[in-house]
């Protein structure tokens, strides 16, 4: 397999992605009838620089992402997200200097021929994140353009007289030529990160290059970075612009045309309404769920499931029926939930209940590094914090922790003992337990992953009860955001006693709860029950 992969990575396209492919068919999991197989599974972002170190410098490496594929397969993740892996000026990557090269940092072209063969044999696919909205100052377009290179000059947006828009941090959407000439060019993030010039066919042009590139090597799809801020309309709206919509449409025709086993997932960073339109309008085939993260983890925070059940029966009705949702608590722009739900102290019980939630609702789900160990943020408020190294064993006495041999690239910062993956899989009450059951009860459930959701009242704030069936599997979902228990009536909800078979409780090390159960149940503290009916 790796060297068939190899070896199509320089074929002709058409042979290229045949072999390919044919490889994934065999490899990969199939989907049900009527989804997609990159839909059923669940998604596991890496920051590769923060992942796993293979080779002591303090930095990580695809190497190291090679070598803990048996980890996430344990875990029972069936794809993984890779944030950038091209050269670019800054730690994050998002700045990129060379779209078809791999960042020295973190290995070779060959290292992620070889990434994709191993992650393939496992069953597990690979996307990229795709920064299309900008590159980096140093790119060479980008430096061509600012010298008046007439070949690359509208590779970029210039203005002699910048109009006063905003960027997405709210100084100047405009920065000063480079060169010293009188003129500011746009760039939404930072002066670092130019906008690309998306009305230019020839950019849109060099993109589809590009993602034909990583597709021939295997990828299995992309992540598309800063998808709302494609191209800005001449009154300076800056997101969601009908000429970003056609973009996006453009570009998964382009996509489905090219590799119909590929997907594209969208950095939907805004309201429920303008991400329907991504599909609507655009076809996208996923978006990420933005509207289910806030309101996730303000449930939890508040204790209360109305808001959370409310937004999710209306997504079911509002999305249309063939959109995929990609779920998730946290990201590599997020504070983590092990810091947001630990307040005043560590609450494993409660990065469980977040992760239960997440795990048994509507969508796609993807889980950030760490997350199922329940590793909290850096020391500072920085972005970086949310980044930092993979606690893989508890620290030794020299303060390594098994992320590298050499010094991390990085502070880490003081972390509990406990929070690492050696700790954590040796306590089957831990969170990382709680998350290799929830994965693998989702698996195993097709109402969880491809069912639809019906919300139930259970006459309780705290409680969010659902079915969620699929063909004729039904499962009822019962979570308890609060700190009691609190008393449920299964009749009161539709359901009579001796129609339940099983009953899950993945948060618990002693996850078969009892049968039977009496018409009335006690759903404990920060609970979650999973209720198989028949
Ligand atoms: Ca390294
Ligand atoms: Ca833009």
């Amino acid at each position: 397999m790796s060297n068939a992969v190899r070896a199509s990575g320089l074929a002709p396209r058409a042979l290229g992605l045949t072999v390919v492919l044919s490889l994934i068919l065999s490899a990969l999991p199939a989907a049900l009838a009527d989804g997609h197989p990159w839909q059923e599974g669940v998604w596991y972002e890496i920051f590769v620089r923060s992942f796993n170190d293979s080779d002591g410098d303090g930095v990580g490496d695809l190497q190291g992402v090679i070598r803990k594929l048996p980890y996430l397969s344990e875990l029972g993740v069936s794809g993984i997200w890779l944030m950038p892996i091209h050269p670019s000026p800054s730690y994050h990557g998002y700045d990129v200097t060379d779209y078809t090269d791999i960042n020295p940092d973190y290995g070779t072209l060959d290292d992620m021929k070889e990434l994709l063969a191993a992650a393939h044999a496992l069953g597990i696919r690979v996307i990229m994140d795709f920064v299309p909205n900008h590159s980096s100052s140093q790119h060479p377009w980008f430096l061509a353009s600012a010298a008046g290179d007439p070949a690359y000059r509208d590779y970029y947006v210039w203005h002699s007289a910048p109009p006063d828009w905003r960027g997405t941090r709210g100084g100047s959407a405009w920065h000063p030529s480079p060169t010293g000439a009188a003129e500011h060019y746009l760039g939404l993030f930072s002066p670092g990160m130019p906008d690309l010039n998306h009305r230019n066919p020839q950019v849109v042009e060099e993109f589809k290059q590009i993602a034909r590139f990583w597709l021939e090597l295997g990828v299995d799809g992309f992540r598309v970075d800063a998808i709302q801020h494609m191209i800005e309309s001449d009154s300076g709206q800056i997101s969601n612009t009908p000429e970003t919509y056609e973009w996006v449409r453009e570009f998964q025709a382009f996509m489905h045309e090219e590799a119909p086993h590929a997907f594209l997932v969208g950095e939907t960073w805004t309201e429920m309404p303008a991400i329907i339109r991504y599909h609507e309008s655009a076809q996208l085939d996923m978006s990420f769920d933005y509207p289910l993260w806030r309101v996730l983890l303000a449930a939890i925070q508040g204790r209360s499931a109305a808001d959370l059940g409310d937004v999710v029966a209306q997504a079911e009705q509002l999305y249309p029926e063939d959109a995929v949702r990609g779920t998730f608590i946290s990201n590599h722009d997020q504070t983590r939930p092990a810091t947001l739900l630990s307040f005043p102290r560590r609450d494993e019980q409660r990065m469980k209940l977040a992760a239960g939630l997440l795990l048994t609702l509507p969508g796609t789900p993807f889980l950030y590094y760490g997350d199922e160990i329940g590793m909290p943020d850096g020391p500072g408020s920085f972005d970086v914090e949310k980044r930092t190294p993979m606690r893989w064993t508890e620290p030794t006495a020299g303060g390594l922790f098994g992320f590298t041999t050499g010094a991390p690239w990085t502070n880490p910062g003081e972390v509990p003992a406990g929070v690492s993956v050696e700790a954590q899989q040796a306590d089957p009450g831990s969170v990382w337990h709680a998350y290799r059951r929830l994965i693998a009860l989702r698996g195993a459930l097709p109402a969880l992953h491809s069912g639809d959701f019906t919300l139930l009242d259970a006459g309780a704030r705290a409680v969010l009860a659902a079915q969620r069936s699929y063909a004729d599997e039904r499962v009822l979902l019962l979570a308890n955001l609060s700190t009691r228990a609190v008393p449920v009536n299964l009749a009161a909800l539709g359901v009579q006693p001796d129609a339940v078979t099983v009953v899950h409780a993945p948060l618990e090390a002693d996850e078969a709860a009892p049968l039977p159960l009496g018409a009335e149940l006690e759903l404990g503290a920060l609970s979650l029950l999973v209720l198989e009916l028949r």
